[in-house]
């Protein structure tokens, strides 16, 4: 294959990976409901693990961290798609109507906790205890922030 024919190609497997959670389909809405919270629920473990060391609760293990971090990069960017129209019923969520009515606002409150969650792992990749310390409370917050507009209590 010629090198910009590689190159193409290349491009385009990129692009599937990228595009894939914005791609992602779901059968019924239960689905995409289960989805983003399977999503969620699983990086706030990885995200928590990483707040239990940042405040002290457990000792600080710079492995541990970068790898939990890694996880919570690379999640970051699943659950939006299972916010799609027609998902805020169907099975049982806390999400409020605003995330349908305030769409855009709604994806600048993901986009940048996609942004933390990318700085929180480029933070934890230093090894450095206080790096790691000072990714957090932006991240924590950019959850919080976002919880706080959209998720009912
Ligand atoms: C977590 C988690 C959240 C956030 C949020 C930060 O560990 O599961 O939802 O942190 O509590 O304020």
């Amino acid at each position: 294959m010629p090198i910009k024919a590689l190159a193409l190609a290349a491009t385009a497997a990129a692009a599937t990976l990228v595009s894939l959670p914005a791609a992602a389909q779901f059968a019924k809405p239960e689905d995409a409901i289960k989805y983003r919270q399977g999503a969620l629920f699983v990086m706030g473990q990885h995200f928590g693990r990483i707040g239990a060391m940042a405040n002290g609760r457990v000792p600080f293990d710079a492995k541990a961290a970068q790898e939990n971090a890694d996880t919570v990069a690379a999640l970051a960017a699943l659950p939006w798609a299972g916010f799609g129209p027609g998902t805020d019923k169907g099975a049982p969520t806390k999400a409020k109507p605003g995330v349908w009515t305030e769409q855009a606002k709604f994806q600048e409150y993901a986009d940048k906790f996609q942004a933390e969650a990318a700085k929180l792992a480029a933070a934890a990749k230093t090894g450095s205890l206080d790096n790691l310390k000072a990714a957090f409370g932006p991240a924590a917050n950019s959850c919080k922030a976002c919880h706080d507009a959209y998720r009912a209590r």
